[in-house]
């Protein structure tokens, strides 16, 4: 799916600011019509945006359901003649979309975009509602899962991952136009011969009978370097600059359809970086050369914000992750937005791109107990249901992300069950649909600690192994001197296994800001610091692991629960990103490890 951009034959208008907003506690809005105007009402809500801490309402922050937002707008006249989309970067967890009261859209997964056609219902340069209901509620059908339960203080929402639940329009909202003839899509897959790279493209066109697709790459100074005629074929780039981690360069394939006039009848430009991915034994090559991941599990979450982007709080997370001499991370636990898949393609971050299966995992227990007693794969928990949504989460994320370089792996789960014969059935059509969707890249899952080298059953499957280890933390708290020994001998299982390369996905401690001790004991940022120092010393002595992923970039927002206090305190940075002593710690390593 083509992100909007303005282009010689394409427009965008941003719908980003303050909606009119209602929160529906029992379903009256889809009953009593607020499809065709919401109740007046005093709220509003800025998008992007969680709706959960914006008030200071435990109402609003523990809500379970629907949620409504509305907004008038009026677009240029001059886009007649034009088709005209309505383009939403996420909406969570699920979303139905109006137009002056027709129903345009409807979108299921809180983390991708979606969007309709309103060429018939929109008036140009007249005042269109817009009206979006979101629900937030996780089921045993939605991916992430979850259920919700009657209380008596009302409806409770329950879950098996460690985040917050946030909600609402996350995302920036556009209305843009493109031709009626248009490009609909386009898929490059990039390969390097010596000095050569080679760029194959493939483009779909939608009501392009009788156009004809011309294809131009250009360099960074705008300089072409080479062109063709067809709808897929290989472009070739003497004396390639390649796209490397720390060295983001970018090519831009400007993809046109042409009749017979003067002008192109649509024009769409992609960046382009050439590089290629590749697991070799134990390594995992980035244009033939090993690469050592180090970097972190992040998640999309700030103050008052949740979950709703922010291009402050972007950059200043990709600054701090350089100025640690980080070149890589993960986008734990679900996709994360497209700007910030731009920017670490042009910035030359490295990127492991996760669906957004977490808590699929019942033996894990959840914050609250939530899936204590609980089967994990089954036709009344995770089953078919969750498993097509699942596929479809899948879908949308490559979809979306295909085209990035700065993707080098899709992580198609968190912490699965994955020990268990149930759990192969599961993954085994989910591993070939990623696979087929793009053959291109390695496949992994983030491995839970339950599920060590001899008792997983999945892993066989996948192309990296990816491992989330709390040695120190949740097994042997407090005994760093018993965890080194259990961690080294845990990855050399691995290694003898599996012959691959492992990346630490996650390992990490809780560390409260500012909590002191000489004796480094559990929840002060010395036992933070000491344990990542220890995680390191194992790392450089077993030689399959290629890459450490600390977890995690930042404290973050949580269900509430006795071992979470004002949220997980693993950051390696507060909240507001300040560092703790484990920040500078990974500068010192990582500033020097190659
Ligand atoms: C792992 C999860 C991650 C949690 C982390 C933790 O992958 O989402 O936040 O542990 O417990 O199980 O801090």
């Amino acid at each position: 799916m083509l992100p909007p951009r303005e282009t010689p034959t394409r427009q965008r208008h941003c719908l980003d600011g303050l909606w009119r907003f209602v929160l529906d506690d029992g379903g009256a809005g889809r009953a009593g019509g607020w499809s065709q105007g919401l109740p007046r009402g005093s709220l509003e809500m800025p998008v992007p945006a969680s709706y959960n801490d914006v008030l200071p309402d435990p109402a609003m922050r523990e809500h379970v359901g629907d949620a409504w937002y509305e907004r008038t707008v009026v677009l240029p006249a001059t886009w007649v003649g034009k088709r005209v989309v309505l383009r939403f970067g996420s909406a969570s967890h699920r979303a139905k979309v109006w137009v002056n009261g027709t129903w345009v859209a409807a979108h299921d997964g809180g983390y991708t975009p979606f969007e309709a056609d309103i060429t018939g219902v929109v008036q140009l340069g007249a005042p269109n509602r817009v009206t979006v209901v979101i629900n937030n509620e996780l089921t045993w059908e939605s991916i992430p899962p979850g259920y919700v339960v009657d209380t008596p203080g009302g409806r409770r929402q329950r879950y098996f991952h460690d985040f917050f639940n946030y909600a609402g329009l996350h995302r920036s909202v556009w209305a843009y136009t493109t031709p009626r003839a248009r490009v609909d899509d386009i898929t490059v897959v990039t390969g390097v011969a010596g000095r050569r790279g080679t760029v194959r493209y493939y483009v779909e066109a939608a009501a392009a009978d009788g156009l004809k697709v011309r294809v131009g790459l250009r360099d960074a100074e705008g300089t072409p370097v080479a062109a063709a005629v067809g709808s897929s074929g290989e472009l070739s780039v003497d004396n390639v600059r390649l796209w490397r981690p720390g060295d983001g360069y970018l090519y831009e394939l400007t993809v046109e359809l042409w009749g017979d006039g003067a002008a192109a009848v649509d024009s769409y430009p992609l960046p382009v970086g050439i590089r290629t991915v590749e697991v070799a034994g134990d390594r995992f090559l980035i244009n033939g050369e090993p690469f050592y991941f180090k970097g972190f599990g992040k998640h999309e979450d700030s103050a008052l914000r949740g979950k709703g982007h922010d291009d402050v709080v972007m950059v200043h997370d990709f600054a701090l992750m350089r100025w640690l001499g980080a070149n890589s991370l993960r986008t734990s636990h679900y996709p994360y937005a497209e700007d910030v898949m731009d920017y670490a393609d042009r910035h030359g971050v490295v990127v492991i791109d996760e669906a957004p299966a977490v808590g699929l995992n019942m033996g894990l227990g959840g914050e609250d107990s939530a899936g204590r007693g609980l089967v994990t794969f089954s036709e009344q928990t995770v089953g078919a249901a969750a498993q097509a949504a699942h596929g479809r989460a899948i879908g949308e994320l490559i979809a979306r992300d295909k085209n990035h370089p700065s993707v080098v792996a899709w992580s198609i789960a968190n912490e699965p069950e994955s020990e268990t014969a149930a759990a192969r059935a599961y993954f085994e059509p989910l591993v070939a649909e990623a696979r087929r969707l793009d053959p291109t890249r390695p496949v992994g899952f983030a491995n839970a600690m339950s599920a060590p080298a001899q008792a997983d059953v999945i892993t066989d499957m996948f192309d990296v192994v990816m491992l989330n280890r709390y040695y120190g933390w949740y097994e042997d708290p407090g005994d760093l001197a018993a965890a080194e020994p259990a961690l080294e001998a845990e990855l050399r299982a691995w290694a003898a296994k599996h012959g691959k390369p492992i990346i630490i996905t996650e390992y990490g401690a809780d560390a409260i800001a500012g909590l002191h001790s000489v004796v480094p004991v559990p929840w002060t940022e010395e036992y933070q610091a000491e344990l990542l120092a220890m995680y390191h010393r194992v790392f450089d002595r077993v030689d399959s692991v290629v890459g450490e992923h600390v977890w995690a970039f930042a404290d973050f927002a949580t269900a509430s629960g006795v071992k979470r206090v004002d949220g997980n305190k693993k950051g390696v940075f507060t909240r507001d990103r300040r560092p703790k002593a484990s920040a500078h710690l990974l500068r010192r390593r990582w500033r020097v490890l190659p």
